[in-house]
């Protein structure tokens, strides 16, 4: 049996990643979580449009599923002696750390939310790497960054590494790193502390950059509301496609920020679980610090809100605005932007057949049902967080 041990197990990608790993005989899963994502979006004044149970409803309902349990234990990462004893108990194979505070906007609210998100993030995935030396450096943790640490170069951005000559000599250097907000610095400072404790402990870590995701998880069809993930649409920790469409099923005009030409790399939520357990599968080698570019295609968000007014128009009546609101972000609006991906396809990728168009009606249909639960959630879709005061 492979172990495995997902770290923010309660969280959008990592139930779904339980999910997805239920199907498969091969793993056991164990999990850890703190319920941070709940609180948080409590805190701004929203909810999960799709409704989640609570984790002792969500574990029966696994089991009565896959007739298999998922150890779990509700602690935080913070801790480095809960974290160390809770790894010490499971003896995982393989670590998957989806545990950090996600969201760019809540950690730019206020230097409060600045230090927590640090806190948690950084202090965590230190935590993190100390247990794994302490206890077995053979474990492969797998850790998700962001596309973002990179920031929007103006150049092609290779995964991870650059080949860079300078004054006659060449060297094979870390990508430079121009991230957009102090959630996405975290990503950049775990970086460094993961390289480089590879590098002095032998870890073998995956270093995933992962794109934008989206959708609503299609492992368990038809759907069991016990075990559905969650689905944010708030400013906060909605992401775009997911906010757009939530915005267009209760008739509200898609906010898109500034000028709406700035790109970013998106996949659906199944394509991120295929991915990370292609990770799984084919971990590196002990002291190797690898990267992954993670996402299928590159919109800009005009683009996307274009497609969802389309698709709404035409297969469910909707008539939406789009609404270019001044941006309350610092970020650039018109760019290049080529990030690469080829390590995840050489390792056998494919990403879905099913394309944006369909997979955005797929979406409607679910989040259809939960209209009334969006509404009551309206006030929460303005963004009221801005970079610059
Ligand atoms: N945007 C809008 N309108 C909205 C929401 C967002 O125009 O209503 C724009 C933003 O200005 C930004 C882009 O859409 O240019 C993406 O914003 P987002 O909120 O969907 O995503 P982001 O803040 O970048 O963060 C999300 C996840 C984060 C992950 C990151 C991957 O929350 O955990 O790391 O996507 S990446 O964007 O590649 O850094």
């Amino acid at each position: 049996m492979h172990k495995i041990l997902i770290l923010g197990i309660d969280g959008y990608l990592g139930w779904s990643f339980a999910l997805y790993l239920g199907g498969y005989d091969q793993y056991e899963i164990s999990g850890i979580d703190n319920y941070l994502r709940r609180d948080m979006v409590a805190e701004i004044g929203s909810q999960s449009a799709i409704p989640i149970p609570r984790m002792t409803e969500r574990l029966d309902a696994y089991r009565s599923h896959f007739h298999k349990n998922i150890h779990f234990m509700r602690g935080s990462l913070t801790d480095y002696n809960f974290l160390y004893n809770a790894i010490k108990s499971i003896g995982p194979d393989t670590i998957i750390h989806l545990a950090e505070q996600p969201s760019a906007p809540y950690s730019m609210i206020d230097i409060h939310h600045t230090i927590q998100t640090h806190t948690n993030n950084l202090l965590g995935t230190l935590n993190l790497l100390y247990a794994i030396r302490d206890i077995n450096t053979d474990i492969h943790l797998i850790k998700l960054g962001t596309l973002g640490e990179y920031g929007t170069p103006g150049i092609d951005i290779p995964e991870g590494f650059i080949t860079v000559q300078y004054k006659g000599r060449q060297a094979h250097l870390p990508f430079p790193k121009s991230p957009g907000s102090f959630y996405h610095l975290t990503k950049v400072h775990d970086t460094h502390n993961i390289m480089f404790a590879s590098k002095i402990w032998n870890i073998r870590a995956t270093d995933i950059m992962q794109g934008v995701v989206y959708g609503v998880q299609d492992v368990v069809v038809p759907r069991v509301i016990t075990l559905e993930t969650r689905f944010d649409f708030d400013h906060c920790f909605g992401t775009v496609i997911n906010r757009f469409l939530a915005q267009s099923i209760i008739g509200h005009s898609l906010t898109v920020y500034g000028k709406g030409a700035q790109k970013r790399g998106f996949l659906p939520q199944t394509d991120s679980m295929k991915c990370l357990k292609i990770s799984v599968d084919n971990p590196p080698l002990p002291g190797e610090y690898r990267v992954f570019n993670q996402f299928d295609r590159t919109y800009s968000i005009l683009e996307l809100a274009t497609a969802i007014q389309e698709i709404s128009k035409e297969y469910f009546g909707i008539t939406t605005n789009i609404e270019h609101l001044d941006n309350p972000r610092v970020e650039e609006e018109e760019h290049y932007y080529n990030p690469e991906n080829n390590k995840l396809k050489e390792l056998g990728y494919k990403p879905s057949e099913t394309n944006l168009h369909d997979q955005i009606i797929t979406m409607f249909s679910v989040l259809l049902t939960y209209k009334d639960r969006i509404l009551a959630r309206e006030h929460a879709i303005l963004p009221n967080i801005r970079w610059r005061r």
